[in-house]
């Protein structure tokens, strides 16, 4: 069975060994990665969704200088995977007020039980004084089975096998614990009755009787995207904010259900990764999908985007206060290069100008001079020193005093920059 992980590893792989990542190759990345989520049991319409919104980034987003068609296609294939598993999620859950309730709801077999132990364990190591409260009084075997993670654990346990009613219970379960000092009191619950709608009644006076702080729905990724059906039927009978996806580890079907999830507009808090009591994660699904990427350089990759996007906003913020920078300089210097040799470009354009071999190199040292400068140099050339001068020489193989000279050629075109909007302004016509 092929897991997630090794259906995307092959789009990766198919990106880093394309050759020109021309629209023939890119639709073939896209089936391999089509395929991918359809063995992940992803629905279709979210597959045609991603395919369809990194097919259209790349080819109409501009891509940045610098990097290489495959840096865009893994940023964008990243943002894209983030986006359907959850998004930019980063904020913890909070604890508070003290007792803190949580309710664990989801069908039988799930993992409800389970993660309650895996939960406690979890927070226990984050010092928090946890109780247990085994509230499912129909399956036989659950309260023993509960009570045996809370030993195990060494958190507080609260339970009745005796008792029928889950609220009557649950209440006192969490009354007892509360005044043994439990700072959270995670309850378990039954995941099957007579029928789904005895069970959701149950789960509905259970809220609305212990008024947990959090609900969390526990839901097993081995279901796939069929746990969408489930994060609605729930979703009727209580207002859960968080989902435990189980059973992750060696489930090929756990992308369909991340993203079954996320789709349903629930926030994924853990995955189970393990039957033992250690195996849950907190889930990031930034961090998620940079393991499942696979790319040792994935980080520096991302890295060199963000500087990218940090800088676009202070360029945009230049732009606005009409300032000019000696990134424009570069740009219009490197436009016209396009256009071929300053000599050519005055004699198609009939001037009567002479361009000397001087001339002509100065235009390709400066740009060769300004390549040798960091983005935040090229956007704010006042935080060029000499120490800073001595650097940019070095690197573009100049001596400092031509530096200079580029630094104050750039100083008088802003001052005629200033002059010439000074005298348009002036010349403006009086309101009337
Ligand atoms: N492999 C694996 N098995 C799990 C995980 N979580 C639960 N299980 C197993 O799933 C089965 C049902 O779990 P249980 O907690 O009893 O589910 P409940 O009926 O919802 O309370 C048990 O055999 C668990 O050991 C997990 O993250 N990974
Ligand atoms: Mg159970």
């Amino acid at each position: 069975m092929e897991s997630f992980k090794e259906g995307i590893l092959q789009v990766v792989s198919k990106i880093k060994s394309s050759v020109l990542l021309d629209t023939k190759e890119l639709d073939s990345i896209i089936r391999e990665l089509q395929r991918a989520l359809l063995k992940a049991d992803v629905e279709v319409k979210l597959v045609l969704e991603i395919s369809e919104r990194i097919k259209k980034r790349f080819l109409e987003e501009e891509h940045p200088p610098g990097f290489s068609k495959k840096d865009v296609l893994i940023k964008i294939l990243y943002d894209e995977l983030v986006n359907l598993l959850g998004g930019e999620t980063t904020e913890e859950l909070a604890i508070k007020p003290i007792p803190y309730k949580i309710m664990l709801v989801g069908i039988e077999g799930s993992g409800k039980t389970t993660t309650a132990g895996k939960i406690a364990n979890y927070f226990k190591k984050k010092g928090y004084r946890v109780g247990l409260v085994a509230a499912d009084t129909y399956r036989p075997g659950a309260y023993d089975q509960l009570k045996m993670l809370a030993e195990s654990v060494g958190v507080m346990f609260y339970g009745d096998p005796q008792e029928r009613d889950a609220v009557s219970l649950a209440k006192k379960g969490i009354e007892t614990l509360e005044k043994a000092g439990a700072q959270i009191i995670i309850i378990d619950t039954a995941g099957r009755h007579k029928d789904e709608n005895s069970l959701m009644e149950e789960v509905k006076v259970l809220y609305r009787e212990l008024k947990p702080n959090s609900v969390f729905l526990v839901v097993d990724a081995t279901q796939g995207s069929a746990v969408a059906r489930q994060a609605r039927a729930f979703r009727e009978a209580v207002p859960y904010g968080y989902v435990v996806v189980s059973k992750m580890d060696g489930s090929a079907k756990g992308g369909g259900a991340l993203s079954a999830v996320a789709a349903s507009n629930a926030r994924v808090l853990f995955i189970g990764v393990g039957e033992k009591i250690d195996d849950l994660e907190p889930f990031v699904p930034r961090k998620f999908v940079a393991r499942l990427l696979g790319m040792p350089d994935l980080d520096a990759i991302l890295q060199r985007f963000a500087e990218f996007s940090k800088y676009e906003k202070e360029r945009a913020k230049a732009i606005a206060a009409g300032k000019i920078t000696l990134l424009d300089l570069k740009e219009q210097l490197e436009s016209i290069k396009k256009l071929g040799p300053l000599s050519k470009i005055a004699e198609m354009m009939g001037l009567q100008v002479k361009v000397t071999g001087e001339e002509e190199m100065s235009v390709d040292r400066w740009i060769n001079i300004m390549n040798s400068m960091t983005m935040e140099e090229l956007l704010n050339p006042d935080i060029i020193d000499s120490s800073r001068i001595r650097r940019i020489a070095r690197g573009s193989g100049v001596t400092p005093r031509d530096v200079r000279q580029l630094l104050d050629a750039y100083k008088n075109m802003k001052k005629m920059v200033k002059q010439l909007s000074r005298s348009r302004r002036v010349g403006l016509p009086p309101f009337s």
